[in-house]
């Protein structure tokens, strides 16, 4: 039996690609906002539907660079059930985390939450569309707009995704999604920020190319977080590929929901039927008492078979020791819960479908 890994990249025929990168041999132009970039920037901005966009290096930088280029300062409230990004972004500016805990079905903020946790030092709101499930975001913009706070999504899952029809990349200040390898939409690293004001997308590009304007002129205290032009043309091909990407991820899901939906002790991911779903990530949370085993269990069942879940997001990130138990978890116990549970099972494109009837079996008798 094959390995199977929590996911694999999606990649275009060897030969689109190749022929998508021949320009650069003729023109020996591979970074520095070439052609490639400028023309995948304007293909996304057209696709998400979104007023304007600016690439990046990568997903993190995106978020780090947004927070950043908003020259905040203070606390920034936001959940630990996300990957080390998020959190990371807030305190290397050298602002604090406030964790707010999560909503048990859409493990997203829970906005009832929320406006507790807001002092005079709160300066912005990052919610994470985690899974690719959207936040709750007339509640968080209401908020905001109340207390006069930023609004910055972590919507490095919800690439392709629309709520109530409008691009997922519309609200809030910005929202910053990641094309990692391991997204539905990749290339190879890099990663994105939607924006409504242009003087932000000023800062960003500053902060993105050294703020240099011109050969004798730099400007702004920039870094280097610019897209180059073999990951532009990845994702100028994996683009065209989208819609089937995500078509066969729904199959993967639903084949998956056929065995597993109503088992008892088994909650699956909500379908938030406002948003049409890019289907990133199959989360699974056990209730041990209920299904008669633990997430662990069925870790381990399937490694034995040689299939590699992942336990995403475990641990929470204000519990990593990088932050000296400086944050109490206890504050965040819905988050906490769903941690101690949850197993994303695997989830990727090509997926057979008798590898989810496998994988489904294996999570099934691990009961004990
Ligand atoms: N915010 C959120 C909410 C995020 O989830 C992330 C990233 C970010 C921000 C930051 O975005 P980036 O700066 O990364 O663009 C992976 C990804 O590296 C990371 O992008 C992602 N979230 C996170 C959830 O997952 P790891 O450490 O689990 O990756 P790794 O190397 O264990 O890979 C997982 C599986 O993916 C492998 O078992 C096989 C497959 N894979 C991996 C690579 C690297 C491939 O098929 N091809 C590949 O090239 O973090």
């Amino acid at each position: 039996m094959n390995k199977i890994l929590v996911t694999r990249s999606s990649m275009p025929e060897l030969d689109e690609y190749i022929n998508e990168i021949k320009e650069i041999w003729d023109t020996h132009w591979m970074t520095n906002m070439g052609p490639k970039h400028m023309q995948l920037q304007e293909a996304l901005r057209s696709f998400m539907g979104v007023e304007n966009v600016e690439l990046f290096t990568n997903g993190h930088m995106a978020i780090e660079l947004t927070l950043q280029a908003m020259n905040l300062r203070g606390e920034v409230i936001t959940t630990p059930f996300t990957f080390a990004s998020t959190t990371h972004a807030i305190v290397r500016n050298g602002l604090e985390p406030v964790f707010c805990d999560i909503d048990p079905v859409t493990f997203t903020m829970d906005t009832g939450k929320l406006e507790g946790l807001i002092t005079e030092r709160t300066c912005a709101i990052l919610p994470v569309h985690v899974y690719g499930n959207v936040c709750n975001i007339e509640e968080i913009d209401g908020i905001a707009r109340k207390y006069g706070l930023r609004v910055i999504y972590d919507a490095c899952h919800t690439f392709g995704e629309t709520y109530k029809g409008t691009g997922v990349g519309c609200f809030g200040d910005a929202s910053c999604f990641s094309f990692h390898a391991t997204k539905v939409f990749n290339t190879i690293e890099g990663g994105a920020v939607s924006f409504h004001d242009k003087r932000l997308g000023d800062a960003l590009y500053d902060l993105k190319n050294f703020g240099i304007h011109g050969p004798e002129e730099v400007s702004a205290v920039g870094a280097n977080a610019k897209m180059n032009e073999f990951c532009a043309a990845m994702g100028l091909c994996n683009l065209r590929h989208l819609q089937d990407e995500i078509s066969k991820r729904k199959a993967v899901a639903e084949r998956y929901r056929s065995h597993l939906a109503g088992v008892e002790g088994l909650q699956l991911n909500v379908v938030q039927p406002e948003v049409t779903s890019n289907y990133a990530y199959f989360p699974v949370v056990f209730n041990e008492q209920l299904f008669g085993s633990d997430r662990d269990h069925a870790y381990d069942a399937l490694a034995e078979h040689d299939i590699h879940a992942r336990k995403y997001f475990y641990p929470l990130t204000s519990t990593y020791s990088a932050f000296h138990g400086k944050y109490n978890a206890l504050e965040t116990p819905v988050a906490l819960q769903v941690s101690k549970r949850v197993l994303t099972l695997p989830m990727y494109a090509d997926l057979a479908l008798e590898d989810v009837d496998r994988i489904c079996e294996i999570v099934l008798s691990s009961r004990k």
